[in-house]
């Protein structure tokens, strides 16, 4: 089992990420992406997925043209955990080095 997230690493983690909010619903963080185009987008998406995969831990995303939408969250959690926090880094990275 997955430990959810104590509230002094939520505080640390949306300092260190910017753009990365909570949901109200649910113990899950979502962010909006925007690039140039679909290419672009869909680019960036390749690499998160392959990042995803290798690290077992999946994003819930929603796209149109440009716009990516990605909502963070552990089922085996039942909300946020470290595996969130070391997926959010990585899609950050990947999203600005586009
Ligand atoms: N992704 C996310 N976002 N949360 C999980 O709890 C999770 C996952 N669990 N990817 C993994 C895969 C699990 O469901 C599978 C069966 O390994």
């Amino acid at each position: 089992m997955v430990e959810k997230l104590e509230v002094a690493t939520r505080v640390a983690f949306f300092d260190a990420h910017p753009g990365w909010t909570e949901l109200e619903d649910r113990d899950a963080v979502r962010k909006t992406f925007i690039f140039g185009d679909f290419v672009a987008a869909w680019g960036f998406m390749s690499r998160v997925a392959l990042a995803a995969e290798k690290a077992d831990h999946h994003p819930e995303w929603f796209n149109v043209y440009n716009k990516v939408e990605i909502t963070l969250t552990t089922h085996d959690a039942g909300g946020l955990s470290e595996r969130d926090v070391a997926l959010a880094a990585i899609i950050d990275r990947l999203a600005g080095s586009l």
